[in-house]
């Protein structure tokens, strides 16, 4: 431990790491990174998958959602799924209730097709340091429900890759 008298002597360092931190960040965000070291191999392969969800055929005429309801009912889960804006959804618990109720929304395969895309990859944020691991809604839902509720939904989970 660091005796409260010396706090001070390590506050310049510490302000040094959240500046690094934040550069970082803002780098990364822009794509700077990647231009002047290239792409990582997970990069690739969330392009990849992100490529492959935005290319899953929906036949909108049997929907009985529409596409900005999709992207609504997307928004919904995300907070259901990371109720405190800014905090890792590893440690904020989640809102299973309202996760079931969107659920509740989905009539047809194509309405989860629909709310699987339009939620597509989502960083998880589940470190500090490097929280590009950009997942998809399935593999979200893995991470905050408990098997029992998986199997719940795991028909329409079927759905939406499926479908
Ligand atoms: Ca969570």
């Amino acid at each position: 431990m660091v005796p409260i008298k010396n706090i001070g002597a390590y506050l310049p360092m510490l302000i040094l790491a959240v500046i690094c931190y934040a550069a970082y960040r803002a780098l990364n965000g822009s794509g700077l990174f990647n231009q002047v070291f290239g792409e990582t191999e997970e990069q690739k392969n969330t392009q990849k998958t992100d490529d492959i969800i935005k290319s899953i055929p929906v036949d909108i005429s049997k929907a009985t959602i529409t596409n900005a309801q999709a992207s609504i009912f997307a928004e919904r889960l995300q907070k259901a799924m990371n109720p405190i804006s800014g905090f890792s959804a590893d440690y904020d618990g989640s809102d299973e209730t309202a996760i079931f109720s969107v659920f509740a929304q989905m009539n047809n395969k194509q309405d989860a097709k629909m709310i699987y895309k339009a939620f597509g990859l989502r960083a998880y944020t589940s470190n500090w340091i490097l929280d590009n691991d950009r997942i998809d809604l399935i593999a979200w839902l893995h991470k905050e429900l408990s098997p029992s509720d998986i199997a719940k939904i795991s028909t329409k989970l079927n759905w939406m890759v499926y479908g």
